[in-house]
Order: structure tokens, then sequence, then C-alpha cells
């Protein structure tokens, strides 16, 4: 039993207004998401929902969900929600961001979807600067497959595909993407943070904030690499997912801010949107026949 005693804080157990009520689920898994008890998804789109509820856009907020474990991510968030294919979500972010500017576009993806199938992708919408949201899931592990070695496996690192631990001479070293797009001339803003410790939990969620509220102001790119738990695949506790997080995944992947040019980022004119995308006025003839 717990002790009743005064709490300097007050405690609030609520969802953010961002999510469904509900989730859109069979009836007998309403009271569970479809996430393992444990997994870092579950806690960063909390973070994600979140952010939307205290920046006030939920309304004009589409996600863009990725393929694996969180290719269900429209399950839970009452936004706008588009499912790409896999590696694809910052190209389809360009497209629904050009075409609708007011729109607050987050691209949601595993380190699998991002680092590996959609490399070109997200190098491409970094470069080009595009004023997009970037979440980057880093659990270290094509986790929804079953456990296939990723390009930030660790070295060492058991996989079913490497068996006896990523080894650098056959599979290659760890990929540091955050690193890598901070060496672009056009993002504003990338940070890496974890999920590893329920202390500074608050870093991670400013980091996301952070990252969303500069599309606001249309200031330009910001991706955010979160450090993420999958105990399923790591075959541990969701304690013992957590801890390896903090004191193994963090020598790798050091967290940190590894850009920010927030405060010198001027806003940018929303993209034009070519004529051909316009929908044609009532009467007018179509451009494309
Ligand atoms: C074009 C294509 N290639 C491969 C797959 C198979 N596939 C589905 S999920 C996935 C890996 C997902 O890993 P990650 O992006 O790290 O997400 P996680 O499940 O770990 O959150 C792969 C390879 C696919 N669905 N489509
Ligand atoms: S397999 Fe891993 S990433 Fe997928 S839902 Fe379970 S804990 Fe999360
Ligand atoms: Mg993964």
């Amino acid at each position: 039993m717990f002790e009743e005693r005064e709490m300097p804080y007050e405690v609030v157990r609520s969802r953010p207004k961002s999510f469904y009520e509900r989730f859109d689920r069979k009836d007998e898994l309403q009271h569970q998401t479809h996430y393992c008890p444990g997994c870092g998804h579950g806690i960063i789109h909390k973070m994600v929902a979140q952010a939307m509820d205290e920046l006030g856009i939920q309304n004009r907020s589409i996600l863009i969900s990725p393929v694996g474990c969180s290719v269900f991510a429209y399950y839970y968030f009452d936004v706008g929600n588009v499912q790409a294919a896999h590696g694809r979500a910052p190209a389809v972010a360009t497209a629904v961001k050009r075409s609708r500017p007011e729109s607050i576009v987050v691209s949601y993806q595993g380190d699998g979807d991002l680092s590996a199938i959609g490399s070109a992708e997200i190098l491409h919408a970094a470069n080009r600067g595009e004023n997009i949201s970037v979440i980057f899931v880093n659990n270290a592990i094509y986790s929804m497959t079953g456990g296939q070695v990723a390009p930030t496996t660790l070295l060492g690192q058991k996989s079913t595909t490497t068996p006896e631990g990523r080894k650098a001479e056959k599979e290659g070293y760890p990929l540091h993407v955050s690193e890598l797009l901070g060496t672009l001339e056009a993002p504003v803003y990338i940070e890496r943070v974890g999920v590893g410790d329920n202390k500074p939990i608050a870093q991670p969620y400013r980091a996301v904030r952070k990252a969303l509220e500069i599309q606001v102001k249309g200031l330009g790119f910001s991706l955010v690499e979160v450090l993420s738990t999958c105990p399923t695949i790591w075959k541990m506790s969701a304690v013992e997912s957590q801890h390896w997080v903090r004191d193994v995944m963090e020598k790798t992947f050091p967290l940190g801010v590894i850009r920010d040019r927030t405060k010198e980022a001027q806003p940018r004119e929303a993209r034009a949107v070519p004529r051909s995308w316009q929908p044609a006025a009532k009467g007018s003839r179509s451009q494309h026949r």
C-alpha cells in the first residue's frame, strides 16, 4: 500500500487532448495500447500529444506515421494522419507541408525506417530545410519484424541477423544520423535525448516541444532523436531496458544538442504551392486534360 502523504506538487493523471478518448481497437483490447509494456513508443507518443496540446495546434497537426511498431500511431493521435511507406515519411511530410503550409507536420519514424531504407529521404528533406518536425525513435533494432540488425545497432549487439553480435568489419559501425545531419547547413535544430531515466524525462519532452514550436514559428527543419526502449526484442524487463538505454546506448549515442540555430533563424515564407497542385476554381477547366 502507498503511504498517504501530502505531495509538494499536484499529481495529474490525464490523457492529452490530442489523443483519441478511446483507441480504435477490438473491444477486448480497448483497455490497452498495442505497444508492449515498457515500450518507448508509448512514452514518446505522449510527449508529442502533450506538446500539441500545449502549443494549441491539434486542429492543424498532421502526423505522418512510419512502417514499424509505430505504424498504428493513427490509432492514438486525434489529428490529421497519413501512413507512409517504409522510409518515405519525410517525402510525404514535405508534400503535405508544401500543399498545406498552415499545417504542422510531424514525421514520426523508427531507426530502421529513417536510417536504413529512408536514409535518402531524411537526408534530402533536412538538406532542403523543410519546415517539418521529425521525431526519430532509435531503439537500435528492427523491432516490428522480429529483431534484425539496423544501421543503429550497437557493436557487439546481438540480432537475428547478427547472432554473434554486430561486427564493424561485417556490418559497419553504428550510424550517427543526428551528427551526419548536423553537418548540413539548413537544419535549425537537432538534439538527441533518451527515455533511459524517469527523473530527467522533462528533457526529452522539452526537446519534442521545441521541435514543434520551431515549425509553428516557421523557422525550418528540426529533428529530435530519442533513444528508446524495446524490452521485447532486447529480451529484457522494462526496467532493465531503461537502464540499457542509459548505461549502454548513451555511450555510443551521446545525448545533447547537435545543432541549434533557433536564435538566428528567420521565419521562412510559406513555400508557394505550385498552380498545378491547386484545386481548379468551380466552373473553370482543369489544367490536367
Ligand atoms: C518497403 C518495405 N521494406 C521492408 C518492410 C518490412 N519492415 C516492416 S517494419 C521494418 C523495420 C522497422 O524497424 P524500425 O523502423 O526500427 O521500427 P521499430 O519497429 O523498431 O519501431 C521492416 C524492415 C516493409 N514493410 N516495407
Ligand atoms: S516490439 Fe519493441 S518497439 Fe515494438 S511494441 Fe514491443 S517493445 Fe515496442
Ligand atoms: Mg527500431
